[in-house]
């Protein structure tokens, strides 16, 4: 029986632990108060199940954790946590674990104490899909924070494309594409790579023009795709609730359609006629002026923007200018 105690003892912990470590995701850095409230009302709920195991006293007393052989066992994967999702889904999943553990030895001396355990477990799991999707989104736009937005594009920039990216990362630009409608699959990977490197080096973040399995390979934090490309349905069911989708509109009505799919910024252009895409028309600024009044998702002016023309993209309100070609003169 004191075998049994051991495990309660542990996996108590183990989920209350993980609540907590999640409910300070939702109230210090989500600052979420309906959130995070709900995770302290669980982890009341937790207690309290855990006040259902007989001989409570025990639980306390035949605690050693110097003999317990998983003291000094410190893996890889806990010694560093690579950002806030990681730390939410250990935590998270530690919960889980630890109250089917509870769940299934409760079973053992009081089987209305597993039932309880087992109600808690399916909370924690509708609590951890609506964390996650706050988070992700949480995350994102603290990446979509930004006023310029430069593209690398070897068609533009030719062979200097990790230089350019090296300047204007160190100018401190935060948001970078790689976007080579020539390369092969496999020189644009290679390619892709190296700018990652450098994005990683600068904590900026590094969204890929079209190709969606390499940003999934380099785990680039998102996809630029463009009206004639794989639906943003499809696209997110691919990357996941956590990547960035930007889609390319040329249109008030396409500008509409993007903002109720599920893709997290649009662009808006070419707001003024440029090479880069010498077939298409401008769109001018009266129709980026409505965009910016109507679509609440973020959006990205773009084509033909230089320091000439800067303050009048302006002062429709948009926030957000990406460019190719004038990227010296911007950043
Ligand atoms: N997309 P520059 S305009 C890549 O309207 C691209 O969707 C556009 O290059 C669109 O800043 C454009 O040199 C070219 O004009 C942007």
């Amino acid at each position: 029986m004191q075998k049994i105690y051991r495990i309660f003892d542990a996996n108590i912990n183990r989920a209350l632990e993980g609540l907590r470590v999640v409910e300070e995701i939702a109230r210090f850095i989500l600052e979420d108060k309906k959130l995070s409230s709900k995770i302290k009302g669980l982890r009341g709920k937790v207690k309290y199940a855990c006040s259902l195991i007989p001989q409570q006293q025990l639980i306390i007393k035949i605690r050693d954790s110097k003999k317990d052989v998983g003291w000094k066992v410190y893996p890889k994967s806990e010694s560093s946590r690579a950002d806030i999702i990681s730390i939410y889904k250990a935590n998270i999943k530690r919960a889980t674990e630890a109250l089917r553990v509870l769940e299934e030895f409760t079973k053992l001396i009081n089987p209305g104490a597993g039932r309880a355990f087992k109600d808690l477990r399916f909370m924690v799991y509708d609590l951890e899909k609506e964390l996650y999707e706050e988070i992700s989104d949480y995350l994102k736009q603290k990446k979509l924070n930004f006023n310029l937005y430069v593209i690398i594009d070897p068609a533009a920039h030719g062979k200097n494309i990790f230089k350019i990216t090296q300047k204007v990362l160190k100018s401190g630009v935060k948001f970078i594409q790689y976007r080579d409608k020539k390369a092969s699959s496999k020189k644009f990977l290679n390619n892709a790579q190296k700018i990652k490197r450098l994005t990683d080096k600068y904590k900026a973040v590094l969204i890929i023009n079209d190709h969606i399995n390499i940003a999934k390979k380099i785990n680039a934090d998102g996809v630029h795709i463009g009206q004639e490309d794989i639906p943003p349905r499809k696209v997110r069911e691919m990357l996941g609730d956590e990547k960035i989708i930007g889609i390319s509109t040329h249109s008030y009505k396409q500008a509409c359609r993007a903002a109720r799919s599920p893709v997290d910024y649009l662009s808006c252009g070419p707001i003024f006629k440029t090479k880069t895409k010498p077939w298409r028309r401008a769109v001018g600024l009266p129709l980026l002026k409505k965009v910016v009044k109507s679509v609440k998702k973020p959006i990205v002016a773009i084509g033909g923007i230089d320091k000439n023309n800067l303050q009048q993209v302006k002062k429709t309100g948009v926030k957000r200018i990406a460019v190719i070609n004038a990227w010296r003169e911007l950043i």
